[in-house]
């Protein structure tokens, strides 16, 4: 089985088991396991219609899955943290998101890689600089510094 590199993204804003938004996030990356690089933990206003801010995180994960058994697995341990279908961006105890993968894209029914949002969100790149400057967006060719230099200048006060 070949080993491949994911980033993928943690984000709570919402109490669970382990505690607050910062202490969920840090179970996540345990349970996830095969963590190689993981960023600080960061607390972002929310994006979206929900109030309380969040505790965000980026971590680079070596699994020799393929990305649907992995994605099936983020899904499993976000319910098993407790979270519950519902509001599409209401509160939630923990999000696991793929974001990049070393194989480049990936375009399934349920998953898609690079993640289709991921290039607007400060919430991802600021802590993804952080562990993977470089590392390229395979569709713009873009890597993620300048990725997040382009959304400060977008949004200079967000
Ligand atoms: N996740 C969302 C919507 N809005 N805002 C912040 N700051 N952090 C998130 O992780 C986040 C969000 C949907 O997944
Ligand atoms: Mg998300
Ligand atoms: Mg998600």
């Amino acid at each position: 089985m070949s080993v491949t590199s994911y980033i993928i993204a943690l984000g709570s804003n919402r109490r669970g088991r382990h505690g607050g938004p910062r202490a969920e996030v840090q179970a996540a990356l345990v349970a996830i396991g095969g963590v190689r690089a993981v960023s600080r933990i960061h607390e972002t206003p929310p994006l979206g219609p929900s109030i309380r801010r969040f505790a965000n995180a980026v971590a680079e994960v070596e699994s020799g899955e393929a990305p649907e058994a992995l994605l099936r697995r983020l899904k499993a341990l976000e319910r098993a943290f407790g979270r519950r279908p519902g509001q599409r961006w209401g509160a939630r105890v923990i999000d696991l998101d793929i974001v990049l993968w070393s194989g480049g894209c990936w375009a399934s029914r349920t998953l898609t890689v690079p993640h289709p949002q991921y290039r607007a969100r400060r919430f991802v790149l600021a802590p993804l600089a952080e562990i993977a400057p470089d590392w390229r967006d395979p569709v713009t060719g873009r890597a993620t510094l300048p990725l997040l230099h382009a959304v400060d200048r977008r949004r200079p006060c967000a």
